[in-house]
């Protein structure tokens, strides 16, 4: 049963969303003291990032035991408790899957370094060349080189992100075993699916020198092979048994590559990145204005080219995007504008907490605030580069992954309603502004808005299920229609602070500005829907 092309899914990033015991840092009874606020929205399904064991070099996304629930955000028996409690409220839980790499304080990386062990294969291990050279010249996500000499083994081992994330060697037909027996295990706790992070990067098919690219270099030598396929279909085997959902987080995706990996034996879909690349020259360090057109476009061919999308905005990694595509003097006006964006297109929406009260980028000024893993170690890379504090700063404050990862504003009281105590990255200070209790009684609040077109989605099905249609785009409007059979609706969508002209007709059904019926003219970040 497709029941997530009729749902909406919600993003909590666990250490962010709500913290239960002061301890700073939020955690699962948080979480399941907040459903009734998921419930108030009408989400169908949760992606819950990483609460597995871990060092948190990553924040979660460095697995260091995939069958138990780290500490800082729990037991067990809260995370059963937490499914179960879903579950009365119609939502189901979706895993953070994260199979590429392991930390290194998994017991099978720890183990692996004896070359006696059965886990002496589990990663890619080399001697590098006789002079004590690095196997390759290939570059990682984080920047720099993606090897590290590990004195035990005597031995260099892979790793794409982190020295603390180490890459699962596929050819060895065990680390396989061992990710479905991963699978089932959580499935058989409840859980609906996964988020299957970087899904498209896990076979390697050689540790051959590549040729010098500007970022990642090697990346030809398992960007989407056909290994990766081969090891979806395997464990899409599994998947199957418990009807079970998946979405791959797959990096630097063309449409044919993304219909190849939604296959029916493979995944249900998949988050592409190119929309996210509208404002940026090659890397996301390198930003450039940015133009709404350039947005639609993208945007517009994925709508295009695959039967289904993965619609998002938004995730932990990505800046806000009111911050980032919207206005500041149209704050609310254009968090809503980019709230219809997404809740109107055709595929299934993914929502990141706070988006839906229109969180901003943080305003920290020093790199010590931060706490991202990537950006301390592009700040290192660009130190070592010469460039001066200030540039670095620059760079870096407008890309930081914690742009999304500042606590969620829930009262504009000290600790926000996150928590009682120090947390653990800084609460943005216009949360005395941005704030969920200030939005909760106003009808013409950005959370109003949201919850508005959430159930006016579950209302008509031609919102959901519709077919899509350009209707108009220009330098700042987008509009198109949504149709189903002899039902349609009309969406246009003004991004700019001008007015502007859309020749769209229809019975006015909403509007972010107070009006009763629609004559051609956008408001400044105006959307309208029309019947
Ligand atoms: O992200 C993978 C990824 O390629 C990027 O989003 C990355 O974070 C960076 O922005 C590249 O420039 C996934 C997770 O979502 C991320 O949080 C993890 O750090 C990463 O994988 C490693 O597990
Ligand atoms: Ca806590």
């Amino acid at each position: 049963m497709e029941w997530w092309k009729d749902a909406i899914i919600y993003q909590i990033y666990p250490r962010s969303f709500q913290d239960s015991n002061g301890d700073g840092i939020g955690d699962i009874p948080g979480i399941i003291s907040r459903l009734d606020h998921l419930q108030a929205l009408g989400v169908g399904a949760v992606w819950l990032g990483p609460v597995y064991r871990s060092p948190g070099v990553d924040n979660g996304y460095d697995v260091s035991d995939y069958r138990e629930i780290d500490p800082v955000y729990g037991t067990m028996e809260d995370m059963e408790r937490l499914i179960a409690e879903a579950g009365k409220r119609g939502i189901r839980i979706l895993m953070d899957l994260i199979i590429n790499h392991t930390s290194t304080d998994h017991y099978w990386f720890r183990w692996g370094r004896d070359r006696t062990s059965p886990y002496a294969d589990y990663y890619y291990w080399s001697r590098g060349g006789a002079d004590g050279s690095l196997p390759n010249n290939w570059t990682g996500f984080f920047g720099g080189d993606c090897w590290e000499f590990d004195p035990e083994r005597c031995e260099y081992y892979l790793h794409l992100f982190d020295k603390g994330q180490a890459d699962l060697n596929y050819h060895n037909p065990a680390v396989l075993e061992e990710v479905k027996n991963i699978l089932r295990f959580w499935l058989d706790k409840g859980v609906a699916g996964f988020r299957c992070d970087v899904i498209n990067l896990l076979w390697k098919d050689s540790l051959e020198r590549s040729k010098k690219r500007p970022f990642l270099t090697g990346l030809e030598h398992y960007h989407t092979l056909e290994g990766t396929h081969d090891i979806l279909r395997s464990l899409h085997a599994v998947l199957a048994e418990y009807d079970a959902f998946t979405v791959g987080e797959a990096v630097f995706v063309t449409p044919a590559q993304a219909r190849d990996l939604t296959r029916p034996d493979e995944l249900d879909l998949v988050f592409p990145f190119e929309h996210m690349e509208c404002d940026q020259w090659k890397v996301k360090w390198l930003k450039k204005k940015f133009r709404p057109r350039e947005l639609f476009t993208a945007l517009l061919r994925w709508q295009k080219e695959l039967p289904w999308n993965a619609l998002y905005l938004e995730n932990h990694d990505q800046p806000r995007s009111v911050s980032r595509f919207g206005s500041e003097k149209y704050w609310r006006e254009s968090a809503q504008v980019l709230g219809a964006l997404l809740l109107t297109l055709r595929g299934t929406p993914f929502l990141y907490q706070g988006q839906e009260i229109g969180m901003t980028n943080f305003d920290f000024k020093r790199i010590r605030q931060l706490q991202d893993i990537e950006s301390k170690s592009i700040d290192k890379l660009l130190t070592r580069l010469h460039l001066p504090a200030a540039l670095r700063w620059r760079i870096i404050s407008r890309t930081s992954r914690d742009n999304a990862r500042t606590p969620f504003q829930w009262t504009g009281e000290k600790g926000a309603g996150f928590t009682e105590g120090r947390p653990w990255l800084g609460i943005n200070h216009n949360c005395e502004r941005i704030n969920l209790a200030a939005q909760e009684e106003d009808p013409r609040s950005v959370w109003s808005w949201y919850k508005d077109l959430a159930a006016l989605r579950q209302e008509r099905e031609e919102l959901r299920r519709g077919d899509f249609t350009p209707l108009a785009m220009t330098e700042q409007v987008f509009a198109y229609r949504r149709q189903l059979g002899d039902r349609g609706l009309t969406v246009a969508l003004n991004f700019s602070a001008e007015p502007a002209r859309v020749v769209v007709r229809g019975k006015l059904l909403r509007s972010n500005y107070d009006r009763i019926r629609f004559e051609e003219i956008l408001q400044p970040w105006e959307a309208v829907i029309l019947e």
